[in-house]
């Protein structure tokens, strides 16, 4: 249903219940947030945010849905309002060709860090590439108003991306149903549920577009006079119903409090949505993105097979990307046929199965996503692995001193922080919904840290250390600033020349020399957290003792500090400059016990084996980890990113790229990754050459924002595929034979 035009068309429910197939069970399972979303009567809803990048910056300058905004990222559009598509604008446009289709264009920038400066701010006019870094964190904010209201609404909420949220119903639709209907109080676990009655309470009706089986569709033609086209399409609405069972009026009920609470997000901060509602996250998924904006979609289960065979496998979420393609090509799904209804018709379990020995897991949820009966639990929490900044430099702003180094871990230490502290509130805001004693201990904070840059020679170099368990977020950030300037401080002393007398491991970042201390070019430069732990009052660095009676939180934690630092003096230290504070000390600390325990680990691991010490060994070894990590940070996210790249495509354009990979595999006979491993050093110079000058993959056939980064993600396919050996899971035995496409997945 519209928010901004409600349809005031009257609804036609025809009922048809003379018994129900459910038992009081399956309802009673609605009022258990733990079983709720087991089927078959889950209430699942998904709310997604339209043009949700360009409708913050309208709200922030003051301007109307009406008003065409574009949000932009230099002079590539992220996001482009409804008003603006009218104007034939798509986010593949650049800024230039937006103006020209739209000269009145109300252009937003997205906020942007300024090298040296740890916050973000908006700036007049276009920042420069060369100085800024963009930052997301006022998108960040504006989803969290919006959850904050979804979860004042519904009491199990997952935060899904970056502009959409699952809501699991169950709980409003059971106590709405008792209320409404008597006949449903009384019953035993193992009853079976009465018809639904003929005659239904006043106001029971449809919020938005009921997705119609062909029944329904048959009976709203015959039955009445209105516009005879299918319903699939909001101005057709109304939907003719047919109430054959309870799971139609739990959808009934799910999509009015699906509709109210879209209402409420618009009411209070502006935003419109588009809602989609079904049993499974899935298919609620599926349906929001179905009419947009400002319209919700419902799929009741009987429609589910018609409604899915509007889209392919690869539309699914967790289907997209290489997997669903490996997967297309694996069942050898004709072209010009639609993978889901093909898959559903063609395809036991069992069989699925034996197409996929090696993954089990898999064949079973392709089964279930191609019938729409793929269970998902609600996500309470994000779970963080790792998190990255990183900037690619520009030639005309080179970064080629310490100090500019510094000055840029300022920022990523700033985006990180701001990420942290998104994190924090979503933790706490969880804690007291939920109560509980250890509630408080659910917050996560990272255990390494690691730093990586690529100089303009193409060398790269990267260095991790442990890092403490640090709650208080302000005395976080300023040991992360610490610690990766000691990180890069070692980079350096590793890595210069004989001649070299700076001795870097001294510098401190206060130093008014570090911009006359030259190093060589960089390309980019990147700072990781990771391993992420839940802090626990043993690994928390801030509370590390007991408080005293009467003493404040503060009070303690600085006592604490000083105690740890009186009790384990660093004897070997020079003495301090006054500057130097006390967690720079710590962070002095904090180094000298990481070189002492990898000296203790390996004093332990010749003491077993019993062979000579090997000097470089340790170096080599954590190197090797953070190239490790970093090629696994890559392989993963972005991969992902370059098909979610693909995944905005309009259809029409999904097709013709389609097309194009099809092309390229029948020519190469293999799948476009197999093709980039494969390159010679010629075709791999044309393939660099091309991505540059058009900012469009060959390969993967998607525009890219960042070139340097995507090369680097082809790189690591194609390391990893030499690492890997060619062992790498494959999608069952055909296609090995057929291809030698070796995507993990
Ligand atoms: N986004 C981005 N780069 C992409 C895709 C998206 O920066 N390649 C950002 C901008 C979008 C936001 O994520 O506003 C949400 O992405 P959606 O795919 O949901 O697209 P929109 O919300 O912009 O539009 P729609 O109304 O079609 O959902
Ligand atoms: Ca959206
Ligand atoms: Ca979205």
């Amino acid at each position: 249903m519209s928010i901004l035009n409600p349809d005031t068309v009257e609804q036609v429910i025809r009922h048809e219940c003379s018994g129900s197939s459910y038992t009081f069970k399956d309802l009673q399972m609605l009022a258990s947030p733990e079983e709720a979303y087991l089927l078959p009567l889950a209430v699942i809803g998904l709310i997604d945010m339209n043009a949700f990048f360009a409708q913050c910056e309208q709200v922030r300058l003051g301007k109307g849905l009406e008003d065409p905004v574009v949000c932009c990222q230099w002079k590539s559009l992220i996001a482009v309002s409804y008003a603006a598509r009218k104007y034939g604008i798509s986010r593949l446009d650049p800024l230039g060709l937006a103006l020209k289709k739209c000269p009145q264009l109300v252009v937003g920038h997205a906020a942007v860090f300024k090298k040296g400066e740890s916050f973000w701010r908006y700036i007049d006019g276009l920042p420069s590439q060369a100085i800024h870094k963009v930052s997301l964190d006022p998108y960040r904010r504006e989803l969290r108003k919006v959850f904050r209201i979804l979860q004042s609404q519904c009491d199990l909420v997952e935060k899904a991306s970056v502009d959409e949220c699952y809501l699991d119903l169950g709980r409003l639709v059971y106590s709405k149903l008792m209320d409404l209907f008597p006949c449903l109080r009384d019953l035993q676990a193992g009853d079976k549920l009465p018809p639904v009655p003929s005659t239904l309470p006043d106001g029971l009706k449809w919020e938005g577009m009921l997705y119609q089986t062909d029944e329904e569709s048959a009976f709203f033609k015959e039955g009445v006079s209105h516009d005879n086209k299918q319903t699939q399409s909001r101005t057709n609405t109304p939907p003719a119903t047919i109430v054959k069972d309870w799971s139609d009026i739990c959808l009934i009920l799910g999509s009015q409090y699906l509709f109210s609470i879209r209402c409420k997000v618009y009411d209070e901060l502006k935003y419109t949505t588009s809602g989609g509602l079904g049993t499974t996250k899935t298919i609620a998924k599926l349906a929001a993105g179905f009419v947009k904006p400002d319209y919700q979609t419902i799929v009741s289960s009987k429609a589910i097979n018609a409604f899915l065979s509007n889209f392919e496998l690869t539309d699914v979420t967790s289907m997209g990307g290489m997997i669903g393609k490996d997967i297309v090509r694996q069942l050898q799904i004709p072209p010009q046929t639609n993978s889901i209804s093909f898959i559903r018709q063609e395809f036991t379990l069992e069989q699925l199965k034996e197409e996929f020995p090696q993954d089990h897991g898999l064949a079973t949820r392709v089964f279930e996503f191609c019938r729409g009966i793929h269970q998902q639990k609600l996500k309470l929490r994000t779970q963080v692995k790792s998190m990255m900044s990183r900037k690619n430099f520009l030639a005309d702003c080179p970064v080629k001193t310490v100090g500019d180094t510094y000055d840029w871990i300022k920022v990523f230490v700033g985006d990180l922080y701001g990420r942290l502290i998104e994190l924090d509130d979503e933790s706490m805001n969880l804690s007291l919904l939920q109560s509980g004693p250890n509630e408080r201990a659910s917050i996560s904070r990272p255990r390494t840290v690691a730093v990586h840059y690529t100089t303009s020679a193409w060398e790269k170099q990267s260095k991790q250390t442990k890092f403490p368990v640090i709650r208080d977020l302000v005395k976080f950030r300023s040991t992360l600033e610490l610690v990766y300037f000691k990180l890069l401080c070692q980079i350096l002393e590793n890595n210069k020349a004989s001649d070299c007398e700076v001795k870097y491991l001294e510098l401190n970042p206060d130093d008014p020399h570090l911009y006359q201390l030259p190093i060589h070019l960089l390309a980019n430069l990147s700072v990781v957290i990771g391993n992420f732990v839940i802090t626990t009052d043993k690994n928390l660095i801030d509370s590390y003792g007991q408080t005293n009676q009467g003493e404040t939180d503060k009070d303690s934690i600085k006592r604490q500090f000083e105690e740890v630092t009186k009790r384990q003096p660093n004897q070997s230290e020079e003495p301090k400059p006054k500057r130097i504070t006390r967690s720079n000390s710590y962070v002095k600390k904090l180094f000298a016990d990481f070189e002492k325990e990898q000296g203790e680990q390996a004093e332990l691991k010749r003491e077993v084996s019993s062979e000579p010490e090997k000097p470089k060994d340790q170096f080599k070894e954590d190197k090797e980890y953070v190239n490790r990590m970093f090629m696994e940070y890559q392989n993963d996210v972005l991969f992902h990113k370059a098909m979610s790249g693909f995944d905005q495509l309009k259809p029409a354009e999904k097709k013709q790229a389609k097309t194009k990979s099809k092309v390229q595999v029948s020519k190469n006979n293999e799948s476009p990754s197999a093709s980039s491993r494969s390159r010679s050093p010629e075709t791999k110079d044309a393939f660099w050459k091309e991505l540059m000058q058009s900012q469009r993959c060959p390969t993967c056939n998607v525009s890219v924002d960042d070139v340097f980064e995507h090369r680097d993600y082809h790189f690591a396919l194609e390391l990893s595929s030499k690492l890997n050996n060619g062992t790498t899971s494959r999608v069952g035995q055909k296609k090995k034979s057929q291809n030698q496409s070796t995507l993990p997945f």
